[in-house]
């Protein structure tokens, strides 16, 4: 059996791939690439025509889109199931993959975090004003998902409940980098089941061992 995930180590959704399999406990290669570098890598637009990252390729069969990846890793593969057999409640899982993908991703990490966090790293001035837009976006955001939260019953460990689930898995790389932002953490400490949900994922064998530092 080959698996090969081709990935960033610091992409967001390159780590969601990469927890989908450290949860499975599947074994596989992963191969370098830089999506943001001036030229595509060589060869990695036969895999990929959109030239982002992750692609997972099992056995010849080409796969990309992280929430078509986490879900097939979930099938194909014995270990603990990542998504429920309710109806309802993977509705529910699908839906926060969405919300993740349509209004997560963009504000929280290309504009608070890349802008606020990671430019200034690499000694460039973020934009001030696409920090102040992504943070804008990012109280509706957390606002609906602490929402989501507040409507389960008990208290929840999971985005789902009880069990861990492929959104939990999409979220909690993209929520690790927004808090890094000062703005960021100032934010997120208003909403205490996120980040008490925040805490419980943090701290898995998985994510400590997709720690792209
Ligand atoms: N819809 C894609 C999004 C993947 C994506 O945007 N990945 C980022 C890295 S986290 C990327 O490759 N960015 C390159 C770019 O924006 O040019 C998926 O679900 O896999």
């Amino acid at each position: 059996m080959s698996l090969t995930l081709h990935g960033y180590r610091p992409s967001v959704y390159t780590r969601a791939a990469r927890l989908a399999l450290a949860e499975k406990g599947v074994a596989y290669d992963l191969a370098e690439v830089n999506p943001f570098a001036p030229e595509p890598a060589a060869g990695y637009l036969a895999l990929h025509p959109f030239n982002r990252v992750p692609t997972l390729v099992h056995d010849g069969f080409v796969l990309y889109e992280t929430g078509a990846i986490t879900r097939y890793i979930d099938r194909a593969f014995v270990g603990p199931a990542l998504q429920p057999a309710d109806p309802r409640t993977l509705a529910r899982m699908d839906q926060i993959i969405g919300i993740v993908d349509a209004y997560v991703y963009w504000p929280l990490v290309r504009q608070v975090y890349v802008h606020a966090v990671a430019m200034p790293r690499r000694g460039q001035s973020g934009d001030h004003r696409e920090v102040q837009s992504g943070l804008a976006a990012a109280a509706k955001v957390l606002a609906a998902l602490e929402a989501l939260l507040d409507a389960q019953a008990s208290e929840p460990a999971f985005l789902l409940g009880s069990a861990l689930s492929l959104a939990d898995l999409h979220l909690v790389s993209m929520m690790a980098y927004f808090v890094e932002a000062t703005e960021g953490a100032a934010m997120f400490a208003q909403y205490p089941k996120l980040q008490k949900w925040f805490t419980t994922l943090s701290t898995r064998p998985s994510f400590v061992a997709t720690d792209p530092r």
